[in-house]
Formats: C-alpha cells, sequence, structure tokens
C-alpha cells in the first residue's frame, strides 16, 4: 500500500485492478444507482450441452422441438428469444457436419502458417464456430453480413469455398480475392468482408443497412465487431446513426472474452456488451450451443425486418489459440482457462453430446463426418497449392467499379503508370 502515497503510485495502482473492484469501491451515491446497473450482472451459462428435447422423430426431416438452457439468453429493454428451436436429425447433422468442418480449415491454417506456406496476419476462430454456423442458419441467405478480420468460417458460411479461403491465404489466383487480399480480405455477394481495422465496418454496417432500407430489399444487416472494439467512438456514432433511422442493423459484439493480450473487464467499463446501446434493446446469447445463436440471429433478423430498428446482439464465446498466429496466447490467461473452457463448453463436443443423447445417430456416423470433413479439407489444401500465383497485370483490377476508373494510375513508383483508357 505504500505505493499509494504518491499519485504515481495511486495511478499504477488503480490500473492494477479488475474495473468491477473499482466500480465497487465507488461512494454509495445516488449518482451510480441507475435502473439499470448492468455492469455487474451476471452472463448467461456458456455451455453447448443443456438444452433437451422428447419425441425425437425416426424420420430424417421430420421436424421436432429442442428446449434451449433457460439461461441461453438474457435481455435489455426487449424480450428474450423463445426458448423452443425447431429442427430435424438433418439440420443437426448439418450444424455439426459445419462446426467440424470450419475447425479442420482453421487448423490446416494454423499448421500451414506452421510451415511458411501462408505470410502475413492470420486471425483463426478455432473454439467460436457456434457463431458464424449457428448465425448463418439463423439468417437468411440474402441478410447481409460484415465482420472484422476474424473471417475465414463467415466466407465459407456465406457462399465461399474452402478451396477459395485457402487459395487465398496462399496469395494464389483461385483464392476468393483472386489471391490479392489474404486473411483479411474475402468477401462474397452477401458478406463485406473482412475487414482488418478494428471497428472500421461498423459504420460501414449501418450504412449497409441504410442501403437495404433505401432500396427496400426486406434484408437485415449484420455487423460484426468485437469485445475489444467495443469501446470505440465510431461504434456509438454507428448506433446513434442507425436508431435515428430506425435502420434494419443487428449491431453483433462477438465476445471472446479478449482483445489481443487484454481481457474485456480491463478494457470495458461495463461488460455486458448487450446493454451498451442505450435506447437500442439487445440481447445476450450462449454463443456456445449453435441452436441458440440459430434461434437469437433468426429472432434478430425478423425484430429488425419488422420495424423495430436496430438491436444489439452479444455472442459469449471464447477463443482457443492466441490473438493472431503470433501469439501463442498464454501469457495473459492461464492455460487452466482454455483447458475448462474446452472441456466443459466446446460448442462442437456439445452438440455432439446431444446428437448421441436423443439417438438422431450413432458415434460411428459422427466419425464418419469428421473423417470427410479432414479429406475435404485436405483435398481444398492440396487443390490451393496447384493454383498459380495472380498475373502481375491483376494488380490493376478491382480497384474501381467498373467504368469509374480514371483514365490512369500511379502504381509502387513514379515512374509505373497504368493506362486505364
Ligand atoms: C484501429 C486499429 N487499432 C488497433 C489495431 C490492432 N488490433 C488488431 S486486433 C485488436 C484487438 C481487437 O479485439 P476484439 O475486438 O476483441 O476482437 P477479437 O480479436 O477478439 O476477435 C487490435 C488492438 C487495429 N487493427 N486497428
Ligand atoms: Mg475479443
Amino acid at each position: 500500500m505504500a505505493a499509494l502515497r504518491s499519485p504515481v503510485g495511486a495511478l499504477r495502482f488503480a490500473f492494477r485492478q479488475p474495473v468491477s473492484r473499482l466500480a465497487s469501491q465507488r461512494p454509495a451515491s445516488a449518482f451510480y444507482s441507475t435502473t439499470v446497473d448492468s455492469s455487474n450482472a451476471e452472463s448467461v451459462h456458456i455451455t453447448a450441452a443443456s438444452s433437451s428435447a422428447t419425441g425425437v422423430p425416426s424420420g430424417d426431416s421430420e421436424p421436432f422441438t429442442v428446449q434451449l438452457d433457460a439461461n441461453s439468453f438474457k435481455a435489455y429493454k426487449t424480450d428474450i428469444p423463445s426458448l423452443e428451436i425447431e429442427t430435424s436429425k438433418n439440420q443437426l447433422l448439418h450444424l455439426y457436419a459445419e462446426m467440424v468442418k470450419m475447425r479442420r480449415m482453421e487448423m490446416a491454417a494454423d499448421q500451414l502458417y506452421k510451415q511458411k506456406l501462408i505470410r502475413g496476419f492470420c486471425h483463426l476462430a478455432i473454439g467460436q464456430e457456434a457463431v458464424a454456423v449457428g448465425m448463418e442458419a439463423g439468417m437468411k441467405p440474402s441478410d447481409k453480413l460484415i465482420t472484422a478480420y476474424r473471417c475465414h468460417p463467415f466466407t465459407v458460411q456465406r457462399g465461399g469455398t474452402i478451396k477459395s479461403v485457402i487459395a487465398e491465404l496462399f496469395g494464389r489466383e483461385a483464392g476468393i480475392s483472386k489471391g490479392k487480399g489474404g486473411s483479411m480480405h474475402m468477401f462474397t455477394p452477401t458478406f463485406f468482408g473482412g475487414n482488418g481495422i478494428v471497428g472500421a465496418q461498423v459504420p460501414v454496417g449501418a450504412g449497409l443497412a441504410f442501403a437495404q432500407k433505401y432500396l427496400g430489399t426486406q434484408d437485415a444487416v449484420f455487423a460484426m465487431y468485437g469485445d475489444g472494439a467495443s469501446n470505440q467512438g465510431q461504434v456509438f456514432e454507428a448506433f446513434n446513426m442507425a436508431k435515428l433511422w430506425d435502420l434494419p442493423c443487428v449491431f453483433v459484439c462477438e465476445n471472446n472474452k479478449y482483445g489481443m493480450g487484454t481481457s474485456a473487464e480491463r478494457s470495458s467499463m461495463n461488460t455486458q456488451y448487450y446493454t451498451r446501446g442505450d435506447v437500442i434493446p439487445g440481447i445476450q446469447v450462449n454463443a456456445m450451443d449453435v441452436l441458440a445463436v440459430q434461434k437469437a440471429t433468426k429472432h434478430a433478423s425478423e425484430f429488425t425486418l419488422a420495424g423495430n430498428g436496430p438491436l444489439l446482439m452479444e455472442h459469449v464465446t471464447y477463443r482457443y489459440g492466441g490473438h493472431s498466429l503470433s501469439d501463442p496466447g498464454t501469457t495473459y490467461r492461464t492455460r487452466d482457462e482454455i483447458q475448462s473452457m474446452r472441456s466443459s463448453s466446446d460448442p462442437i463436443q456439445g452438440l455432439k453430446s446431444k446428437i448421441l443423447e436423443w439417438g438422431v445417430v450413432d458415434e460411428a456416423s459422427l466419425k464418419k463426418i469428421d473423417k470427410e470433413a479432414k479429406e475435404e479439407v485436405d483435398q481444398a489444401v492440396e487443390e490451393a497449392k496447384q493454383s498459380p500465383e495472380p498475373d502481375a497485370k491483376e494488380l490493376w483490377t478491382d480497384i474501381y467499379y467498373k467504368g469509374t476508373e480514371p483514365d490512369w494510375m500511379r502504381g509502387r513508383t513514379l515512374d509505373e503508370i497504368h493506362r486505364f483508357r
């Protein structure tokens, strides 16, 4: 406590304290007793294995109802989505197969990076598979989505192929951006990237939502960002515009508990991110359960398209690996923490246990799905390796919308000039 005697010492002491502890040291005045004090509220349970189903039919495509865990959702200024979700054996197997494929693809990227076949930045979403797969299952195919750099599974879910993602990581012609973008720059007609600047995609997402309203598409936009991005000014500016104009925008905070090596508690005055939209309602989701993500996403799309304006959706999840491939991910959190998330909350293991419990298929059938996923990814990697590097003339394509190019452009040096016409 000696350090507290000097102002600098007091400051250092303050920075070492978890935010929740500092908040509890505040004077108990009316100033702090707001009606919505969510900063100390408990989050949803992040478990993938506590939903239940009875009367599972024998037919593979016959619908049946799953009751989600009672603590799957929390809500702010709105109601939680219904805890019942209709599914089928085929649908559950599809969700399982997609999550396994996404994990295999990311594991392949990890290996290929370590073999130096992938260079540059590479951020993987191992542990967060239920977010991309569950969102795709809950969105309309024509709804739009935009995210940050942790974008490989979204690219595949929104219409890309595993080969096109791996080839993009290699910088090859068969890549989804013709090898010119790399890890953070992948797109499909309904997926607007893949963005490297933290938070910058959030106002772009609000702009996309404005376009949907202006064009009358009846499509919702999901604008994703991380817990680390959540404190940026531009995020709140986007919230303001979206609410002012009641845009069909769902702002989605993918809370994986860390922004690089900084825990959410150290960076955010309120870690209940779904409550941070002021007058914009919010829903917090157990995003280790793919069915809860699917349910909440469908609910969110319908909510905003019914003319209710924007919604905040917080997916509580966890990344198993480091922030990127240059971070081992174990200096700012314990190995025990990672291990305990893997063993108690893994989205793939959770769905697997439900599939077996509900008699959807037996363990051998799931092993076959696992094997097929590995083979599909291995083949995609081999095919991507065969793809050539893009031709140098591709440096001048996809810069401007066709027909809007200037007469000429400067290249890497003053004398390198390309004439468009
Ligand atoms: C404007 C800007 N500042 C800093 C960085 C460096 N940076 C890259 S990712 C990141 C942390 C973001 O964390 P979060 O939003 O929680 O997303 P996550 O990586 O957890 O998916 C930072 C600071 C950047 N890319 N852009
Ligand atoms: Mg984060």
